[in-house]
């Protein structure tokens, strides 16, 4: 898979493309993570990327023909381009998913006050991280690449996403390591009795007691198999 995110500030993922997990789906060549500096296609000899806003107000606009002119350096008939935007629809398990099913993944970063509204009709879809306000949509492209990267066939251990919190849609048990003890706490008896139907039986109960504790709406959207509604009754 390629991503290209389109940014005016690049420099923001360089130590995410060179630490850990991420560096080396990299090196494998598992992901192409390339960044295009929208400021490189400005016109003007200032390198302007925004304007004041039509109608008077506060703050800037960014302008459509860099980040028009960014976008169709790298865009082909496979590429899927994503706006990052608080007005987006909300990313989770699910989108992350999708996303990672796209030969080319454009994502786009904006500033400021925001995109000049005629940008949107250059997009596939927009996507915002959360209900919350950011500076830039750097910070939510850095979280959208990296949930999709470690989906990528070969960059994590096979079957350790299908574990992971959401992908059934619900909270992840709890695990343990050594030592059995620590500070009087025991590690739960059933994990160390090596009995595998157990310890699935215990790990599926304890996701369904965590997520109808902390996360009772998650539950709401799932249908239960016959042995979950039994575990959680228990
Ligand atoms: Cl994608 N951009 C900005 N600026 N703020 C956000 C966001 C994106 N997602 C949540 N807040």
């Amino acid at each position: 898979m390629r991503i290209t995110v389109i940014t005016i500030f690049p420099e923001f993922f360089d130590s995410f493309r060179t630490t850990s997990i991420i560096k080396r789906a990299i090196e494998g060549h598992r992901v192409d993570f390339e960044t295009v500096d929208f400021r490189s296609f400005t016109l003007d000899k200032h390198r302007h990327v925004d304007d004041t806003p039509y109608g008077g107000g506060q703050g800037m606009v960014l302008s459509c023909q860099p980040i028009i002119d960014a976008l169709r350096s790298v865009r082909d008939e496979r590429s899927h381009v994503v706006m990052m935007t608080p007005q987006g629809a909300t990313f989770s398990q699910k989108k992350a998913a999708r996303l990672a099913t796209y030969e080319h993944l454009i994502l786009l970063c904006g500033h400021y006050e925001g995109f000049d509204e005629r940008i949107r009709a250059y997009v596939d879809e927009e996507i915002s991280i959360g209900d919350y306000v950011l500076t830039g949509g750097e910070p939510a492209a850095l979280v959208v690449c990296d949930a999709l990267i470690r989906l990528l066939d070969g960059v994590i251990l096979e079957d350790s996403h299908e574990d992971d919190s959401f992908s059934d849609g619900l909270l992840e048990y709890p695990q343990y390591t050594k030592p059995a003890v620590f500070e009087g706490k025991a590690v739960p008896e059933v994990l160390l009795s090596g009995h595998h139907a157990n310890i699935r039986r215990w790990r599926l109960k304890e996701s369904l007691r965590k997520t109808k504790q902390r996360r009772p709406d998650l539950l709401q959207h799932r249908v239960l198999s016959k042995e979950e509604e039994a575990l959680l009754e228990e």
